[in-house]
């Protein structure tokens, strides 16, 4: 049975005395790194795991603060006699925290799983974790590490109303972060937050039911003010999930405390937050990497109808994205590919046109995904049987599509992503990218992601599949939904994902209930359901396709 999705009466307390814990960031999902991975992973940090290492360190216990890029030794560099062990993961890397988990239990630790794994696929967690934690504050944080104890076979899911409304300061959260950085041996980003949620509600994103909250100005002037006694010329990561939505307040917080010319930084942001008068601030702030979501020539769904759409939306988003790139030297598009609204060559050609008329413009393709609970839309997805139970391994958006497609059989959809991913990093389009380019760095960066397994890597991966769908019998009624019994390609990936901790996979871990938030929806949800009186969708832009976006000379 599933415990219930919310938040559950504390037990009876233990003393609270100073426990050993382990804080464990898991941004990539295996030990295999390619050159791309080894130079940029521990610029995708997150910030949550900082702040939990904050607040456990002001209660007084002992942490162990560990960012897994890929290259550590994980089980060396965790203590083994652990009282608890907190896992922040993202759904790639879930497989590699069960594995964890079921290890360090057996060594005796409570275990605590966070971030968006957590709360897209808390009822699967539950079976893995003692605690399975959505938004968390202090108080939750209090609460689990007062409760500790074990809660086997179903972990406790616990979680506060909404995103915390405070978060430590970057000193306060410097040294765990100066750990991580010294493992970026070239470009290091630190990782910053100004707001939570967004005030708009695209229907397949997690912040569509998230109220837009800024953390406090004042704090951000602090916190950039410190970062400017630590580097010389810091490269500041923003982590908000649609940044600039209080442009004006933001700008003024960070002319506040930067000189200009001391700090660049990177953001995801709207395309239509990004005017030109916008872009000549975000410029004269330092700002050298903008992630606009472009998501589709054909709508996602519930846009108004004055937009335009097919080769008009081409043409605009060109002009924009090269006005863009004469005060920013560097710019991810963001596409998600196989929408409903997408139909036959066109959404495909469409882009192939947008490069090359923005030839500058770095192409992130996201395969679209259905991370549980993640978003309202999700649920039309699961009712229409079109959800896959790809292992979460294979959820990070590229490595396998998990919905259906409506209006594509699987080959025909394969053929023509392998197609416009050659197109997109050919030895043309590179060279093309690298003349609209400004900068050695951004021009460097475009051709090594090509190059790398974002670019080269994504279209042999891309063709494979298409192979196995000709010949592989498994791999196509997979693919159909006709059975749930994992082809051998997937499960030998998984076992080289997770390399010497396969072992340790707990039984069951390898597959999931790809229906589990539509069967749990008659329970209380509250994170996702709509709340009255929020705004109709005006801006749109996604972090389905967030690749590591980078950095040029200011
Ligand atoms: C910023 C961001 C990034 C940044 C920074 C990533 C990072 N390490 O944090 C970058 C650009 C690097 C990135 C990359 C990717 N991202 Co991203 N990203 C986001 C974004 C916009 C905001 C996340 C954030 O920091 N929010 C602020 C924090 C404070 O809030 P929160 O995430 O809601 O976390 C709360 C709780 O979950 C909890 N919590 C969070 N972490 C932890 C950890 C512990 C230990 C505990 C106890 C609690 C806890 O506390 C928080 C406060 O309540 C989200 C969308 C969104 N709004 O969530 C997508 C999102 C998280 N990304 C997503 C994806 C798919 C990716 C990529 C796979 C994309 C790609 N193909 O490259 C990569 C994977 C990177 C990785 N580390 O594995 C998905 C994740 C879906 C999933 N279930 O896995 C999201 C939800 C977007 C979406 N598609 O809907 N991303
Ligand atoms: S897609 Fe962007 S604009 Fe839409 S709700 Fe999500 S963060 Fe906001």
């Amino acid at each position: 049975m599933v415990a219930p999705l919310t938040r559950t009466a504390p037990t009876p307390h233990r003393m609270p005395g100073r426990r050993r814990i382990g804080i464990l960031d898991l941004v990539t999902k295996s030990p295999r790194n390619s050159l791309y991975g080894r130079l940029m992973n521990a610029n995708l940090a997150s910030i949550m795991p900082q702040v939990l290492a904050v607040w456990c360190e002001e209660a007084g216990h002992q942490v162990s603060y560990v960012c897994y890029t890929g290259g550590e030794d994980l089980l060396a560099e965790l203590p083994d006699d652990l009282d608890v062990l907190f896992i922040g993961a993202f759904t790639q890397a879930a497989q590699l925290a069960y594995a964890l988990s079921h290890l360090f239990r057996q060594r005796g630790a409570i275990t605590v799983l966070g971030g968006p794994h957590a709360r897209c696929y808390p009822e699967d967690a539950q079976q893995y974790f003692d605690y399975v934690l959505g938004f968390t504050d202090k108080s939750v944080v209090q609460e689990v590490l007062a409760d500790c104890s074990q809660h086997r076979p179903m972990g406790r899911f616990i979680a506060a109303d909404r995103q915390p409304s405070e978060m430590p300061s970057l000193q306060a959260r410097w040294k765990f972060v100066e750990a991580t950085l010294t493992k970026s041996p070239a470009i290091k980003f630190v990782p910053m937050i100004g707001s939570l949620g967004c005030p708009y509600t695209c229907s397949f994103c997690i912040d569509s039911t998230v109220d837009y909250q800024p953390l406090g100005f004042a704090q951000v002037s602090q916190d950039l003010s410190f970062l400017l006694t630590k580097m010389k010329h810091p490269i500041v990561g923003w982590h908000d999930p649609n940044f600039g939505v209080r442009f004006d307040d933001y700008m003024e917080a960070i002319e506040a405390a930067v000189p200009q010319g001391r700090m660049r930084h990177i953001a995801e942001s709207s395309l239509s937050l990004l005017s030109e008068p916008h872009l000549q601030r975000l410029r004269r702030n330092g700002f050298q990497a903008i992630l606009p979501g472009i998501e589709s020539w054909f709508d996602l769904g519930n846009k108004s109808k004055t937009r335009r759409t097919g080769m008009a939306k081409v043409e605009q988003v060109a002009d924009h994205v090269n006005m863009i790139l004469r005060y920013i030297p560097y710019i991810q598009t963001n596409f998600v590919l196989g929408l409903d609204t997408d139909e036959g060559p066109e959404p495909f050609e469409l882009t192939k046109r947008f490069l090359d008329l923005a030839p500058g413009a770095f192409p992130a393709y996201s395969l679209l995904s259905a991370f549980g609970r993640a978003a309202p839309l999700n649920l039309e997805y699961q009712r229409a049987g079109r959800v896959l139970p790809f292992p979460f391994t294979f959820l990070n958006n590229n490595h396998a599509m998990n919905v259906r497609p409506k209006n594509y059989a699987w080959p025909e959809f394969y053929d023509r992503l392998a197609d416009l991913s050659r197109y997109s990093f050919s030895w043309r389009a590179i060279r093309r990218r690298l003349g609209a380019t400004a900068g050695m760095i951004p021009k460097w960066m475009n051709v090594v992601r090509a190059m790398s397994s974002e670019g080269w890597g994504r279209i042999e991966y891309h063709t494979t599949i298409r192979r196995l769908l000709d010949e592989d019998r498994n791999v196509r009624a997979f693919m159909e939904g006709e059975t749930r019994e994992l082809p051998a390609f997937y499960a030998q990936r998984i076992r080289s994902d997770l390399g010497a901790l396969y072992r340790h996979l707990p039984p069951g871990g390898t597959m999931h209930d790809q229906n589990a938030y539509l069967k749990s929806s008659a329970e209380a949800v509250p994170a996702v359901q709509l709340k009255p009186g929020r705004r109709p969708v005006r801006a749109a832009h996604t972090r389905e396709s967030v690749t590591t976006p980078t950095l040029g000379p200011s």
